[in-house]
C-alpha cells in the first residue's frame, strides 16, 4: 500500500457507539500498530501505536513509513477497556512502498566494469545469405534467461534495421528486437535480400537495458541470394 492511506473496518453482531456511550452490546475500533495486544483487562492506551476511533468511525487515513507494518483492531467499551471475552481481529502485515517503486518500473541493473557484446558472425560489411545464423558472445559478464535475477547477468537482444531503444524500460519484443531470453548466443533469422543493421544490446531479467546499458556498435550487412558479393565483372581470357 501507499504511505498514505485510508483503512476501512467493520463491526458484525454487536453495534458501534461513540466513546462514553454505555449501551450494552457495543464499543469502538482501535486500531493497533505495530505492536502486541495490550493488557485486556484495562483501558486501551492512547498514543502512536494505538488509535481510537471514539467518536464510532469505521474508517481513517493513516500515514506510515516505508516498510513492514502489522495492523490489528481491537473493540472497547464506552470506557476503552476491551469486552469480555475480547473482540480483535486478526492481526495483518502490511508492506508500504513508497509511490516510486509502487509504480512498478523496473530498477536497472548495474553492468559489470568492460562488459561488452560483440557479434562473432557475421561482421561488420560482410555479405550473408538470407538465412544467416547469427553467432554472438559476452564479455565480463554472465548470460542468464529471462526471469533468473543473478547479478552481473543478461540475456541478447538483437536489433534489426531499427535504432536502439530507450534505455530505461523493457526492450520491445517484435520483428526489428529480436529476444533471446533462454539464453542463446545464436540464432537463424531471416533477412530479406539488400542492406540491413544488426546490433546488439544486454537485458536484465525483465529485459530492461544495464545501468550503463551494454550494446555492440551497430554493423551493416548485405544479404545477397548467394550470401557472397556479387560479382559484378567477369573476368574473360587473359
Ligand atoms: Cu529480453
Amino acid at each position: 500500500m501507499p504511505p498514505k492511506r485510508t483503512i476501512h473496518f467493520g463491526l458484525r453482531g454487536m453495534g458501534v457507539a461513540p466513546a462514553g456511550s454505555d449501551r450494552p452490546n457495543s464499543g469502538h475500533h482501535h486500531l493497533i500498530i505495530d505492536s502486541e495486544l495490550p493488557p485486556l483487562d484495562q483501558p486501551i492506551p492512547s498514543d502512536f501505536n494505538h488509535l481510537h476511533f471514539g467518536a464510532g468511525q469505521t474508517e481513517t487515513e493513516v500515514n506510515l513509513p516505508p516498510g513492514e507494518h502489522t495492523l490489528q483492531l481491537l473493540l472497547g467499551d464506552g470506557g476503552h477497556v476491551p469486552h469480555s471475552p475480547p473482540v480483535l481481529s486478526e492481526r495483518i502485515r502490511v508492506r508500504v512502498v513508497d509511490a516510486a517503486s509502487a509504480a512498478e518500473t523496473p530498477r536497472r541493473h548495474p553492468s559489470a566494469p568492460n562488459a561488452k557484446v560483440y557479434f562473432v558472425y557475421p561482421t561488420d560489411g560482410a555479405y550473408i545469405p538470407r538465412r544467416p545464423t547469427i553467432r554472438f558472445g559476452l564479455l565480463n559478464m554472465g548470460v542468464a534467461p529471462a526471469g533468473v535475477e543473478k547479478a552481473n547477468t543478461g540475456h541478447h537482444h538483437l536489433i534489426v534495421d531499427a535504432a536502439l531503444p530507450p534505455l530505461d524500460e523493457p526492450i520491445p519484443s517484435d520483428f526489428n528486437h529480436l529476444h533471446f531470453g533462454a539464453g542463446q548466443t545464436e540464432a537463424q533469422i531471416t533477412l530479406p535480400l539488400g542492406q540491413h543493421t544488426l546490433q546488439l544490446l544486454l537485458g536484465d531479467e525483465n529485459h530492461v537495458p544495464h545501468d550503463p546499458p551494454v550494446y555492440s556498435k551497430p554493423i551493416r550487412v548485405t544479404v545477397t541470394t548467394t550470401g557472397r558479393r556479387p560479382l559484378l565483372h567477369r573476368v574473360v581470357g587473359h
